[in-house]
């Protein structure tokens, strides 16, 4: 580690360069420019710094030389640059002076970027999380990604409903971080036919497109923290090739291919806003062959360029996919290999099968994506072609291993037989890859049993476990300062490059000194947060309050609709059980519900109407606040995440994949109330069973339970706290004068059958929560709980998930510069 930016970095031709760009880019003045101006200044002027040595970096002999990971992801939530960066770069100190003498405020000039909102939640938070880690242990990265034009819809509420906005993030200016690689455009092909000539009797096939774009590369700098090693981000942006291209189509894709070429602009235009949910759209397909072909295409180029030999690729590069988006990256590898640098089928296939890695995010049904033959057979003709010839030699495996069995031939088929005949883009995956990976041990266990059984047999050792981390840089030392001085005071400077030293702190969770200043940093971090709903919500809040907060893409799996239950009763009992008691309490939510999703939209909606009116009922707002704040984003959860006592993660068991907020929160200090499900089980595990509330039944219990005929009506009429708490939802008493506006969440936990059955762990959930209010007035109990949170959660870092990926499945090694 050597933060060589610090000793290069000279303040005065920094202010010049800053003034430079004041007035060269941003055509102001001193005297004139607005904080957003000195902001953008300021991070162009920081963006060369980076720019040096992501070149340095990009022509390093040593890493030309060595194995490298291309992760591949449609999604990479990265959340504001600036700060993170200067934190990396060791510079925030040096800047805050440099500004200073501007006079400008560093905190304020922070506040001017927007957030890259380029991921829908985890997925994409999660490949960020890895993109930093990667960087501050100098393993040699690229990531590849999308350069969308417009990110998640920005959220508002209107009179409770969600409401979606566009999200151009780089504002008319453009993003001051990014910079543009047109030396390494791609030509990116769709539509068209195939033609087959015979050369020396051996049959070529060549894909000729019905329409070209250009996939345009932007770089984000990832710096490595304190180090000199910046790898890129690199997302591709569609644009349109002049038409003139057009003469050249043959007249039967004429229309078609003057149509798309309208279209073509648009490939990268928006993120698809769903979140755990699949739907086969041209467009998002065309999304997912572009951004493929355009990262396979230069990953060819950097290899080639480094002199190495095609045959040689898995011993330089492996290619991580995020997910199943990427998956036609597999083919496209084949088609290149075979069809333009003439290898044969076999050789082409062993050096696909060495080169990619899958990572899989979800069981849930829905979200496994399909897409149709015949969608891809018009857009993407020869992929078609060796997706069945990938099938046709898969498939005789299968029978030699289960001669016979119709039954598996069916199930593993890639194509699914039917009506319209479907492609599955997982069994691609599992079929084309070295390692197939989980996010963490729970899941990856079901993977093996439930989703990829006869996979497992035929292929043993390739299904494995990656659990998820969380970067700590950004997600305590950036966001919570206080706490990170605190820390670093006890144990030194190191732990953010080396998360097990938190252990260091356990031996302070009785300490009663350290216990008041641990709990007086959060109830800084309440404030901060107190403050900004005031002043954004006008909503008064009270940091003596248990701060209860749940915020994720909302899901009828992540159960949002549960917590309000509980909220609901909670109320309840204020008002009609005078021995009830209860410490004072603000249940926060955020969450951003995909805009075609009905119910979450409901869901939503009657949590709204719910606040509003507690919050405004005398009778129990002293005791009960709920808050819903809109647009959750990288840097609102900057704010929430170190203000948290309380983290729910109450997904159905079975259903949370990992869970990554549930890592944030256990960091910065909060309790989680969680089920046996993702990473919770992980996180009990280091923290140990009296430091966590686990509630609701494990995954044999729903199994138990949905083999024994579930029906949630049993549990409505028997628990009279719950179908109190439930009925409030029919009443007006949330919607004066319209009783049956919050029916639909209503009726999907009775009538819709409570599919991620709410009302069976209803009991459970309010149990839990008893006792951690019970605890809760005990604050130096509490405070011992929280500090070893803090100080056993060291295995959720990123960089050990990084190490594990290194270890376990890339097999590459640490470049140090
Ligand atoms: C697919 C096809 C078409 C359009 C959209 C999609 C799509 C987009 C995003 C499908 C799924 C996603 C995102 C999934 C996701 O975020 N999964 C989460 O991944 C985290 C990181 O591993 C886990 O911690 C979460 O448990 C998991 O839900």
């Amino acid at each position: 580690m050597k933060p060589t930016q610090q000793k290069k970095f000279d303040k005065a031709s920094f202010q010049e360069n800053v003034k430079k760009h004041l007035t060269a880019t941003y055509a102001t003045t001193v005297e004139n420019a607005d904080s957003r101006a000195w902001y953008l200044a300021m991070g162009r002027a920081l963006a060369e710094l980076t720019t040096f040595d992501l070149l340095e970096t990009e022509n390093d002999k040593a890493i030309q030389n060595a194995k490298s990971v291309n992760y591949l992801s449609l999604e990479f939530l990265i959340g504001r640059l600036t700060g993170n960066n200067l934190i990396s770069m060791g510079l925030y100190a040096h800047i805050t002076d440099a500004m200073n003498e501007l006079g400008q405020s560093l905190s304020d000039l922070l506040e001017e970027e927007r957030d890259p909102s380029l991921g829908n939640g985890g997925l994409g938070r999660l490949a960020a999380c890895f993109m930093d880690s990667c960087a501050a242990q100098e393993f040699p990265t690229i990531g590849y990604g999308l350069h969308y034009e417009y990110g998640l819809f920005k959220q508002s509420f209107e009179q409770g409903h969600q409401k979606e906005a566009p999200d151009a993030w780089r504002g008319v200016e453009g993003y001051p971080w990014e910079v543009a690689r047109p030396e390494y455009a791609q030509q990116i092909g769709f539509y068209g036919h195939v033609e087959s000539e015979f050369v020396n009797g051996v049959e070529k096939r060549r894909w000729v497109p019905g329409m070209e774009v250009q996939g345009m590369p932007w770089d984000l700098p990832i710096v490595g923290y304190e180090s000199d090693t910046v790898y890129p981000l690199r997302l591709w942006e569609c644009r349109a090739i002049a038409p003139f291209s057009l003469e050249s189509f043959n007249n039967g894709d004429y229309f078609e291919a003057q149509h798309a070429l309208i279209d073509s602009g648009n490939i990268t235009k928006v993120l698809y806003p769903n979140d755990n949910h699949e739907k086969g759209k041209t467009l998002r397909l065309m999304q997912q062959y572009f951004h493929s072909a355009a990262s396979i295409a230069d990953i060819l180029r950097r290899h080639d360029a480094a002199g190495h030999k095609i045959t040689d690729l898995p011993k330089y590069e492996t290619i991580q996919l995020n997910d199943t988006h990427p998956t036609i990256s597999i083919p496209e590898l084949m088609r290149i290999l075979m069809d333009e640098r003439g290898l044969s089928w076999d050789d082409a296939w062993a050096i696909c099968t060495k080169t990619f890695a899958y990572t899989n995010h979800t069981l849930l049904p829905e979200a496994l994506e399909t897409w149709s033959e015949s969608l891809i057979q018009r857009l993407l003709p020869r992929h078609m072609e060796i997706i069945y010839q990938i099938n046709h030699l898969f498939l005789k495996d299968v029978r030699a291993k289960w001669p016979g069995d119709v039954d598996k031939q069916r199930k593993l088929s890639i194509i699914q037989e039917g009506f319209h005949r479907m492609v599955r883009m997982a069994n691609l995956c599992v079929v084309g890859s070295y390692a197939v990976n989980g996010v963490a041990a729970l899941h990856s266990e079901l993977v093996k049993r439930d989703l990829f059984p006869e996979f497992n047999e035929l292929y043993p050792n390739k299904l494995q476990n990656v659990t998820n981390g969380v970067t700590p840089r950004r997600w305590l030392k950036f966001c919570n300062p206080g706490l990170s001085d605190l820390i670093s005071e006890k144990i030194g400077t190191e732990w953010p490059a080396d998360l097990d030293q938190l252990t260091q702190i356990a031996k302070f969770a009785d300490d009663k000194a350290f216990q008041k200043k641990y709990m007086a940093v959060k109830k800084e971090n309440k404030q901060r947060l107190a403050d900004w709903v005031q002043e954004n919500m006008g909503i008064e809040l009270d940091t003596n309050a248990i701060f209860d907060v749940q915020i994720k893409r909302l899901h009828e799996y992540k159960r949002q609709h549960l917590n309000l239950l509980h909220i609901l009763s909670l109320y309840h009992r204020l008002l009609n059980d005078p021995t009830f008691d209860m410490a004072p309490r603000v249940v926060f939510f955020a969450a951003k519900a995909a805009p075609g999703y009905h119910l979450a939209k409901e869901i939503i909606y009657a949590t709204n109407k719910v606040a509003e009116k507690i919050n405004n009922d005398k009778r129990v707002n002293h005791k009960l606040k709920v808050v819903f704040i809109p647009d959750y984003r990288v840097s609102m959860a900057e704010i929430i995440i170190p203000a948290a006592d309380v983290s729910e993660q109450i997904s159905t068991a079975g259903k949370e994949a990992s869970g990554t907020g549930n890592m944030k929160m256990a960091l910065n200090g909060a309790l989680t109330i969680g089920t046996m499900d993702g990473a919770n089980v992980e996180i009990r595990e280091e923290v140990g069973d009296d430091n966590i509330y686990i509630f609701g039944l494990d995954v044999d219990g729903v199994e138990e339970l949905r083999a024994s005929g579930y029906n949630p009506f049993d549990y409505y009429n028997a628990d009279h706290l719950l179908k109190a708490s439930m009925d409030l939802l029919l009443s007006d008493e949330f919607t004066p004068g319209e009783p049956g506006k919050l029916r639909a969440t209503f009726d999907s936990l009775l009538d819709g059958g409570d599919p991620y059955l709410c009302l069976a762990d209803f009991a459970s959930y309010v149990k839990a929560h008893e006792d951690m209010d019970a605890q809760y007035r005990d604050q130096e109990g509490w405070a011992h709980k929280a500090i070893l949170n803090t100080a056993l959660v060291g295995k959720f870092s990123s960089d050990r998930s990084i190490r594990d990926y290194v270890n376990n499945i890339w097999k590459l090694e640490a470049v140090k510069r």
